[in-house]
């Protein structure tokens, strides 16, 4: 039965995980995986996620299943996030959330309700993308294809490419953009840029799917879903798919969703149903443990300023590191203009550096990035900064 099934490639990302697990280096830098660490090094547990669970371990409660759509609370309280309480849309009924299983869930919940719905689309996304957003949408059936992202020559975007493609796109095919702090490169387009994409998109009857996997860690909750109201502006349906991995650093808990805007209540409910078909049909149901945790921070106004600061601590600790990784740069004699590096957004970082060199960082140094060049912010601190700098200026 097996003898023709080919080895799939691993993922590259977390296949280097693998790799740093297994080095002997005792200076070794995980700068692969985009994941938050603290000032230590240490996977945050946050202080509103431990004393949510202090209370759901008071008052205990049985886990049958949950609806197919998830946790009704949690389900209001990511609408509130994404679109605000009082947005139109969410009091008018025309946003169909379910709860998913992370931000991958939230994605191949509407990949796979997109292809019912438009079987012939093309999904294009940008290039680079987080690797899997490729993999996802084909494995759901659609042809992916690319639009231009990244400036390699002038650190930073290729707008002029960007939206030219988007120009050129059929209708219906369907846009996978990062709401904000784009993976892997870190840049994100500006508020004017953002305008003008909801145009083309509009006037092109394109499909947007919007990715937010990192809401808080660009410049705040509000802040990064302001991009969200300029689509509600304009009248489009749109997919939203949302991740709490990083912002809550629930990772393991698999805690997100998928919002769906609809022109109608009616039309949305209509919609709701085909979400849970596809739920019922893949996992039947979500699970309990994560989804509660995050809707009791979020419905407690207490535990919700605590999580606004916690957050707002690590939004603020990467800006710092980008500020410290520019200054050691500049301090051991790197020539050039740096400001990209604090320029960039959310947990990663284009660093400009080739393959080679990063094969360099990894085998010399026991520094781990993505070949790419990707490093992430995220997981610097104040005790392997210098060390990680040094390396990189030796490589350069
Ligand atoms: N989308 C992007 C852009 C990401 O970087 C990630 C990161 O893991 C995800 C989606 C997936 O999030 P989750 O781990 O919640 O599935
Ligand atoms: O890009 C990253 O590093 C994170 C984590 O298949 C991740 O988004 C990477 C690869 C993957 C799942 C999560």
């Amino acid at each position: 039965l097996f003898s023709a099934v080919e080895m799939a490639p691993r993922d590259p990302i977390l296949g280097l995980n693998e790799q740093f697990g297994a080095d002997t280096n005792p200076a070794k830098v995980n700068l692969g995986v985009g994941v938050y660490y603290d000032d230590n090094g240490k996977l945050p547990l946050l202080k509103c996620v431990i004393e949510a669970e202090r209370q759901m371990f008071e008052a205990p409660k049985a886990r049958g299943y949950l609806p197919i759509d998830g946790i009704a609370a949690y389900d209001k309280a990511v609408q509130g996030l994404v679109f605000g309480a009082d947005s139109a849309v969410v009091t008018g009924g025309r946003v169909a959330t379910v709860q998913a299983i992370g931000g991958t869930g939230g994605l191949k919940i509407g990949a796979d309700f997109l292809k019912k719905v438009n079987p012939n689309a093309t999904v294009l996304i940008s290039d680079p993308s987080w690797e899997n957003h490729r993999a996802l949408f084909t494995n759901a059936g659609f042809t992916v294809g690319t639009y231009p992202y990244y400036d390699a020559e002038n650190k930073g975007i290729n707008f002029a490419g960007m939206i030219d493609a988007l120009r050129a796109a059929d209708a219906g095919t369907v846009l996978v953009l990062h709401a904000c702090c784009h993976n892997p490169t870190g840049y994100d387009i500006t508020d004017a840029q953002w305008d003008e994409v909801v145009a083309v998109i509009k006037e092109r009857n394109l499909v947007a799917f919007l990715d937010m996997a990192y809401q808080g860690f660009g410049e705040g909750i509000a802040e990064d879903g302001a991009v969200i109201q300029k689509f509600v502006a304009a009248g489009l349906d749109f997919f939203v798919s949302t991740s709490f991995s990083k912002s809550f650093s629930l990772y393991g808990e698999r805690v997100g969703g998928l919002s769906v805007v609809c022109a109608s209540k009616e039309e949305c409910a209509r919609v709701l149903s085909q979400l849970k078909i596809t739920i019922r049909t893949n996992y039947s149901n979500p699970p309990t443990h994560g989804a509660q945790v995050v809707a009791t921070v979020l419905n407690t106004p207490a535990l919700r300023a605590m999580w606004e600061e916690e957050l707002a601590g690590m939004r603020v600790r990467i800006k710092q590191m980008r500020v410290l990784l520019v200054d050691k740069l500049t301090a051991a004699g790197v020539k050039g203009d740096l400001s990209f590096i604090t320029r960039q957004k959310g947990m990663f970082s284009y660093s400009g550096l080739n393959k080679d060199q990063m094969v360099r960082l990894r085998g010399e140094f026991g520094v781990y990035g993505v070949d790419s060049g990707r490093i992430c912010v995220a997981a610097l601190n104040t005790k392997n900064i210098d060390y990680v700098a040094d390396a990189i200026v030796k490589v350069m």
